[in-house]
């Protein structure tokens, strides 16, 4: 009998809590053979990541996974062997309940938000003893090999290099999504949250010696690219040239082609978590908007993550790239941070690429669940 696997996802805001989830259950069915539910308080935010799936459905399929709605009122289930609730998110009392009086015992697991603080490894797999007698353990992802890895399908890599391997492919994907790569010009994808430094990059982009391209997913950014543009309601397909600079949004596409147009560019401006992880895989430099929290805890985790991916780049190098995420994260100037970085442009990428394959040597997250659950049997 396959093991089953529920995971609870509450929709906070954005697209990283169920583009984790949606991505997490996917990979336990496809890699691991595992029967999983996936609950959803949101139906609308999966849609954007799942275009085929039903927005009203109570439950469906979809690539193998169940995908049921998670309703304020409670109908009641057969708990699963495994019980993820993603990032802290409150299961329905009467499902605890049911997993408590359960005759076959459930791993409960709390599937935390990534950070690269050290203090995660300590904590990574702790179980905390609940008042109705039930443990559950906390699960950290990570970048180091204490932790709980990070999510990556097991032919993630291959498919990626090939992708990246073969110029036409790479071609044939953009123009599928409707961009016509620019002859020699430099390709960079934006996707990031409100952000008074964009203005500075744009300037500084659009005066630079070398063409860019620059492709915005359609969000959060559009406001603050259309102020700099001096243009309103910009729309996927949209197109405007300022100096060297070429402009196009794009429509919000699905995650497997997210990944392919961060494998194309050269270089990737990334959000949150998920695209954070995906921009890492892609081998490729990359500039990350992490989400903003209260008393800027935020900053603290982003040097936690700059104090290991740095490591390996020379001291010009590190700079260029501490100084560049610290002015992108405070709203600040990133034009002299950005020349520093293509000034050692080259070593970036090599590093870029060497950072890609260190992490991947680590076992990825979905594996280091389905093992931590044989070891709790
Ligand atoms: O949407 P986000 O800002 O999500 C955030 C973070 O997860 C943050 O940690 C969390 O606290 C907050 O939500 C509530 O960024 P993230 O994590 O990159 O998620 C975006 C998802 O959308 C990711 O799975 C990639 C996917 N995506 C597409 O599928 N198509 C697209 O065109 C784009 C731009 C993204």
């Amino acid at each position: 009998m396959k093991a089953t696997w529920d995971i609870f996802c509450s929709v906070i805001d954005n697209y990283g809590d169920i583009g984790v989830t949606w991505r997490l259950a996917r990979q336990l069915v496809a890699e691991h053979g595992l029967a999983v539910r996936l609950w959803v308080d949101d139906l609308g935010a999966f849609v954007r990541l799942c275009p085929q799936a039903d927005a009203q459905a109570l439950r469906q399929i979809q690539q193998g996974v169940e995908v049921c709605l998670w309703r304020a009122e409670w109908q009641a289930v057969e708990p699963a062997d495994v019980v993820i609730e993603a990032f802290a998110c409150e299961l329905p009392a009467a499902y605890i309940a049911a997993m408590a009086t359960r005759k076959q015992k459930v791993l409960w697991l709390n599937l935390e938000y990534l950070s690269a603080e050290e203090w995660v490894e300590g904590c990574h797999g702790l179980p905390s003893l609940q008042s109705n007698g039930l443990s559950k353990f906390f699960f950290f992802p990570g970048f180091t090999a204490g932790s709980g890895g990070l999510l990556r399908e097991r032919e993630l890599l291959q498919q990626r290099r090939a992708f990246q391997a073969d110029s036409s492919a790479r071609d044939v994907f953009l123009r599928s999504i409707g961009v016509t790569p620019l002859s020699g010009a430099r390709l960079i994808s934006l996707f990031a949250y409100e952000n008074a430094a964009l203005a500075s990059w744009l300037d500084v982009l659009a005066a630079d010696a070398h063409a860019s391209q620059l492709l915005v997913p359609e969000g959060r950014i559009l406001a603050d690219l259309q102020a700099w543009l001096g243009c309103t309601a910009m729309r996927a397909g949209d197109v405007q040239q300022r100096g060297q600079l070429h402009i196009q949004v794009l429509p919000f596409i699905q995650q497997d082609q997210y990944d392919r147009l961060l494998w194309s560019c050269d270089f990737n401006a990334v959000r949150g978590e998920d695209s954070f992880i995906r921009a890492q895989w892609a081998g490729r430099p990359l500039l990350w908007h992490i989400y903003e929290q209260a008393d800027n805890v935020h900053l603290e985790k982003l040097d936690a993550f700059l104090a290991l991916y740095k490591e390996g780049l020379s001291a010009d190098g590190q700079r260029a790239l501490v100084e560049l995420w610290h002015a992108w994260n405070t709203g600040q100037s990133v034009k002299e941070s950005w020349n520093q970085l293509l000034q050692g442009w080259p070593a970036q990428q090599a590093h870029a690429e060497q950072w890609c394959l260190q992490r991947a040597s680590q076992a990825d997250l979905a594996e280091a669940l389905v093992q931590f659950y044989l070891n709790w049997l």
